[in-house]
């Protein structure tokens, strides 16, 4: 077994600052990463349910489409993908910005340039390291297990609201899909403690778990399949990857949000520290990055202009060749292996 557990320190965020700018405003403009997950989309539905109790009035805006699995988070249909013609003058109209679970402004994709010229004030919850500066005020916590676990803590520290069902569902399902249900570096004793007080508040952790997780289409495991069939070794069976072509998708019918959690196969394999999928997208390509233990694959997805958390990262190419891209990848991944990989 690994070392035990350090208690995390957790007080870096300014809550208070971050009540008195949502007591003291009255529309918000609510979004969050391309390719959205649990943590995202969970993220912007307890925060919009959290102001709406307030009396306060907000938009959930994204890039992408809701994947399906997540669907059954946003229970009023609010999520709207992003529309310049519909949604710009929001951006210009809005009293403040909310960016949850990204730090990255090109992580807007299609809503960057509308973010960016906004004058109205941007705030940005977050847990990923390296943060940009493209926001006026960051509450950033790096050693939070999600961005729903710092929302989660928010609305505890500073009474903001009372958490109730509709709000303990989406920071459930942020909290235990962004902890690998529960497996991953920062599952601490606080983290379950948080998860029986949002049981208390009455979520079934089956009927999330199902939900999100056991509710997947055919096209999606035929993928899995695929995905698996591809995989190799490298590195004396250190490192290992995966590769998904267009042509993959198309046959099956498969969407890029299908892939979600298929790169942590790699990391169950007996010995592998470092796994890679390499996913090829109608304009360039994606890699994720998991590692065990101190390889930061944070750091090597930024020699490829991405980021993330020590254990998992992710770099999107949108002009690159990813069959001519990926021995590079391969090379560089290998020497992080042998740098890091100490015992
Ligand atoms: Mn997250």
């Amino acid at each position: 077994m690994g070392l035990v557990k350090k208690p995390l320190l957790l007080l870096m965020i300014d809550f208070q600052k971050l009540a008195d700018i949502i007591k003291a405003n009255n529309t918000f403009l609510i979004t969050t990463h391309v390719n959205p997950d649990a943590d995202a989309i969970g993220s912007e539905v307890a925060f919009y349910k959290m102001l709406k109790i307030l009396g306060k009035k907000s938009k959930i805006i994204n890039h992408s489409a809701t994947p399906y699995n997540l669907k059954f988070l946003d229970t009023e249909n609010i999520i709207e993908k992003f529309d310049e013609a519909l949604h710009k003058n929001l951006f210009n109209s809005s009293d403040i910005l909310v960016a949850l679970d990204f730090n990255r402004s090109d992580r807007l994709v299609s809503m960057q340039k509308a973010f960016l010229e906004s004058k109205q004030l941007k705030i940005c919850i977050d847990h990923h390291l390296d943060p940009e500066d493209f926001v006026d005020n960051q509450f950033i916590g790096i050693d939070y297990a999600a961005t729903g676990h710092i929302i989660y803590e928010f609305v505890k520290k500073t009474n903001i609201v009372d958490i109730n069902k509709d709000i303990a569902i989406p920071l459930y399902a942020a909290i235990m899909t962004d902890t690998g249900s529960f497996r991953f570096e920062r599952t601490t004793a606080s983290i379950h403690r948080i998860i029986a007080n949002l049981l208390e508040k009455g979520v079934n952790p089956t009927e999330v778990y199902d939900l999100l997780y056991d509710e997947s289409k055919l096209s999606k495991i035929k993928l899995l399949g695929r995905c698996l069939s591809s995989l190799k070794l490298i590195a004396d069976n250190k490192v290992g990857y995966m590769i998904l072509t267009q042509q993959d998708f198309n046959k099956l019918g498969a969407i890029e949000s299908d892939t979600e959690n298929f790169v942590n196969f790699l990391l169950s394999i007996e010995g592998v520290r470092l796994g890679m999928l390499f996913i090829e997208l109608k304009h360039g390509f994606k890699v994720s990055f998991r590692s065990k233990g101190q390889i930061p694959v944070s750091r090597l997805a930024g020699e490829f202009g991405g980021g993330g958390h020590l254990n998992a990262a992710g770099a999107r190419l949108r002009a690159r060749d990813m069959n001519s891209m990926i021995p590079k990848i391969l090379e560089k991944a290998e020497n992080y292996y042998n740098k890091y990989s100490e015992g």
